[in-house]
């Protein structure tokens, strides 16, 4: 049938009847990019996790590309938001610590996409920092690109699950009910209100961050399959409810975009802010249920569980369906890749670090040579540095000697393979220290840090 009507247009057009039919690229589409909140690897049903369920995440990386090699370029809220915002590192934004607020001299996707010509919306987290000089308060969200926004700009405030009140734009108003839900309602009334697009939609859930809280219903479900499993633990499935009522969102948002006949010209993406945190706040679930699997660490730590996110991309016809990616994405190349998408591209002096990844997206494989990625977490007492190109990771932890991981053969980086690549050690210690040269007075702002290592003439790791 789709055979038939195809060379019926054929011949109607060879025969030059007017041709209305209109190419795909040329109508922009909408741009649904979905983040979640420390969220581990494991946790996701297409990353392997089976004491839950995540079958609304598990569909759309069935019917598009899961990454297995997602980076996030923060390892804490703010940081992460920002890249995922500018494509730019933290040390090039102002923002590479939880308190600093993004400054006003930045331009966001938002930015770039209503200058495309879309509409924009923000439901969910923003995460503000400490009023920079020449501001009265934090950069509100509105005034960086977003037409829409309801939700949290406070990241404390965003530990509630069941907020009293929300800001609705600019304005604080009460509100009652479970705050991922309530920004997948503003999403989907959003979608309605705009089904004729171009749309952008950054849908920010605050799950599964703490407080370890979800809707009864939800708890009581995780309670008679997890909770089961681990009868001892009694916040585990509690942690569970909360991914798998993010995913009963997701797919009621899903959903409105079927209904309305949206989803063939939406590029929908889906991540993590960064890997799970077993600190105090998740009370030992996350890590008690292994929510980082199989790698080592976690937030606020360089090793892969801190970094390495799960993530897909779903576009039907533009994204190759039912694959796993192995090609190396970092969160930087959001900006870029959804701009390309849009049909744009960032200007020079935006200074964008990330790279234009649609082809990637869409199927194709990354350029050649590699290029090195780096991390810096030199905030709250952290002092971690590492530089990734290929397979190989170097990580520089406080005073003590650089390790060189492949993390690939080596998720889990227990095995410092340093000594046998010498001249790479050497190489990527040098670009690292030549990145953090970089760093902006933005970024120094407002986080005072000792030297690191890595940047001093001789250090421990060259005795
Ligand atoms: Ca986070």
């Amino acid at each position: 049938m789709a055979s038939y009507r195809a060379g019926t247009l054929a011949v109607l057009c060879a025969v030059g009847l007017a041709c209305i039919v209109r190419p795909a690229q040329a109508q922009k589409p909408n741009i649904l990019l979905i983040y979640a909140d420390d969220l581990g690897f494991h946790d996701v049903g297409f990353n392997g996790r089976k004491e839950w369920k995540t079958p609304n995440l598990d569909r759309l990386a069935k019917q598009g590309t899961a990454f297995r090699r997602w980076y996030t370029a923060g390892v804490v809220c703010a940081p992460s938001r920002a890249a995922l915002m500018t494509g730019k590192y933290g040390i090039h934004n102002g923002v590479s610590a939880n308190n600093q607020d993004l400054p006003r001299t930045q331009v966001t996707i938002a930015q770039a996409l209503k200058d495309q010509g879309y509409a924009t919306g923000l439901f969910g987290k923003w995460h503000h920092g400490v009023t920079r000089p020449g501001e009265k308060d934090y950069v509100h969200p509105m005034d960086r690109g977003f037409d829409e926004f309801f939700g949290f700009t406070d990241a404390v405030h965003a530990w509630q699950k069941f907020p009293k009140e929300l800001w609705f734009g600019r304005e604080m108003k009460p509100v009652s009910g479970y705050c991922d839900t309530m920004f997948a309602d503003h999403a989907i009334d959003f979608i309605q209100r705009h089904r004729d697009g171009p749309f952008f939609i950054y849908l920010a859930f605050t799950a599964p961050h703490f407080n370890i809280e979800a809707p009864v219903s939800e708890v009581a479900a995780r309670r008679r399959d997890v909770g089961r499993a681990y009868p001892d633990k009694p916040l585990a499935p509690v942690y569970a409810a909360l991914v798998t009522q993010m995913d009963k969102e997701v797919g009621r948002v899903m959903r409105m975009l079927d209904d309305l006949g949206l989803t063939k010209n939406t590029l929908v993406v889906f991540s993590s802010d960064h890997g799970a945190t077993f600190e105090q706040g998740n009370q030992g679930s996350s890590a008690f249920l292994d929510s980082n699997f199989p790698f080592r660490g976690q937030k606020r730590t360089l090793w892969e569980g801190g970094v390495r996110v799960p993530s897909l991309v779903r576009w039907p016809g533009r994204v190759p369906a039912g694959v796993v990616s192995s090609e190396v994405m970092h969160m930087t190349d959001v900006f870029p890749t959804l701009l390309a998408a849009a049909g744009g591209s960032p200007k020079q002096e935006w200074r964008v670090d990330g790279r234009n990844a649609l082809d990637i997206w869409q199927g194709g494989a990354a350029p050649t040579p590699e290029r090195t990625l780096f991390w810096e977490w030199r905030a709250e007492g952290g002092n971690q540095l590492a530089a990734l190109r290929g397979n190989l990771k170097l990580v520089i932890s406080g005073n003590t000697l650089p390790e060189m991981f492949d993390v690939e053969r080596d998720p889990a980086e227990r095995r410092n393979r340093i000594a046998e690549f010498p001249d790479l050690a050497k190489e990527l210690r040098a670009s690292l220290t030549a990145w953090l040269a970089t760093e902006t007075d933005e970024s120094k702002q407002g986080t005072p840090r000792e030297p690191h290592p890595a940047t001093r003439s001789t250090g421990p790791h060259e005795r």
